[in-house]
C-alpha cells in the first residue's frame, strides 16, 4: 500500500457528508484505512460502503459525538475492525447564526456540547492508546471564525476559539508522547451544507458583496482545498509540526 498515510488507521468525525466526507474519501485515496462516524449511522455505514467498494478498509458507526459512552463505543467498535488508531480528524461540528443577546441558552449549550465537549470526548477515547502505543495525531478542524470575530457568529466563534486554545494545549501535553496535535482554520466552504446556510444568511447583493469582499482571492474555499491541509498534518510529512493553526482562508485573515 502507498501513499502518504499509508498503513494509518485514522478515525473522522462527521465524516459522511462535506467536508468531512472529502477528507475520508482524500486520506482513503492516500492509503489510510478510514472509521467514518456521524450522527447519521445510515450515511456513515454508507460513506464506508462506497470506500470498501473500492477496496479501502473501511467501518462506517453512528455516534453523537456530545455523548462520551457513544463516542466511546464507536470507537472501540472501529479499533476492533481496522487496528488501533493512529489518526484522528475532530470535524463533526455546526454553525449557528445570532449575537450573544439573540442566542437561546438551549442553542448555545448545544452548539458547544457538540463543537467543543465533541472534541474533548472524542479525544479523551482515542489518547491513551495513542499514549501507550507512543504515536498519534489529531487535527481539529477548526474555522477562522476562532480567531477572528464574525459578525452574528457568537456562540460558533467562541467554540472554535476554545478548539483552538484546546490544540495548542494538548500539543503540549502530549508532545513527549509522540502525539501531534494540530488544528485547521478554514475560510468559508461555498459547497457544503452549512457553507450555504451562511451565505444564504446574506439575503442582499450588498450583503453577500461585502461577505466575499473579506476574502482576498474573491473567492471562498472548496472542500478539496481545507482536505489537502488536512492530510497534510495528519502525514508524516508535518512531522515537527505541533500545536499549529494552519489557515486556510484565501488571505481573509492576512487583510
Ligand atoms: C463557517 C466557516 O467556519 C467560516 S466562518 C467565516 C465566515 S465569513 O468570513 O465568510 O464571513
Amino acid at each position: 500500500m502507498t501513499g502518504r498515510v499509508a498503513g494509518k488507521t485514522i478515525i473522522v468525525t462527521g465524516g459522511a457528508g462535506g467536508l468531512g466526507l472529502a477528507i475520508t474519501r482524500l486520506i482513503a485515496k492516500e492509503g489510510a484505512a478510514v472509521g467514518v462516524i456521524d450522527i447519521d449511522g445510515e450515511c456513515a455505514v454508507e460513506a464506508a460502503k462506497g470506500l470498501t467498494d473500492e477496496s479501502v478498509n473501511a467501518m462506517g458507526v453512528g455516534a453523537d459525538v456530545a455523548d462520551g459512552d457513544a463516542i466511546s463505543r464507536a470507537i472501540r467498535q472501529i479499533e476492533e475492525m481496522l487496528g488501533p488508531i493512529h489518526g484522528l480528524v475532530n470535524n463533526a461540528g455546526v454553525a449557528a447564526l445570532g449575537s450573544v443577546h439573540e442566542t437561546e441558552e438551549q442553542s448555545w449549550r448545544r452548539l458547544m456540547d457538540i463543537n467543543v465537549n465533541g472534541v474533548f470526548l472524542t479525544c479523551k477515547a482515542v489518547l491513551p492508546s495513542m499514549v501507550a502505543r507512543g504515536h498519534g495525531v489529531i487535527v481539529n478542524i477548526a474555522s477562522i471564525a476562532g480567531l477572528v470575530g464574525i459578525p452574528n457568529m457568537a456562540a460558533y466563534c467562541a467554540s472554535k476559539g476554545a478548539i483552538i486554545s484546546l490544540t495548542r494545549q494538548m500539543a503540549v501535553d502530549y508532545a513527549k508522547s509522540g502525539v501531534r496535535v494540530n488544528a485547521i482554520a478554514p475560510g468559508t466552504i461555498a459547497s457544503t451544507e452549512m457553507g450555504q446556510r451562511l451565505l444564504q444568511s446574506d439575503v442582499t447583493p450588498e450583503a453577500q458583496a461585502r461577505r466575499l469582499a473579506k476574502y482576498p482571492m474573491g473567492r471562498y474555499a472548496t472542500v478539496d482545498e481545507i482536505a489537502q491541509a488536512a492530510l497534510f498534518l495528519l502525514s508524516d510529512e508535518a512531522s515537527f509540526a505541533t500545536g499549529s493553526v494552519l489557515t486556510v482562508d484565501g488571505g481573509m485573515t492576512a487583510l
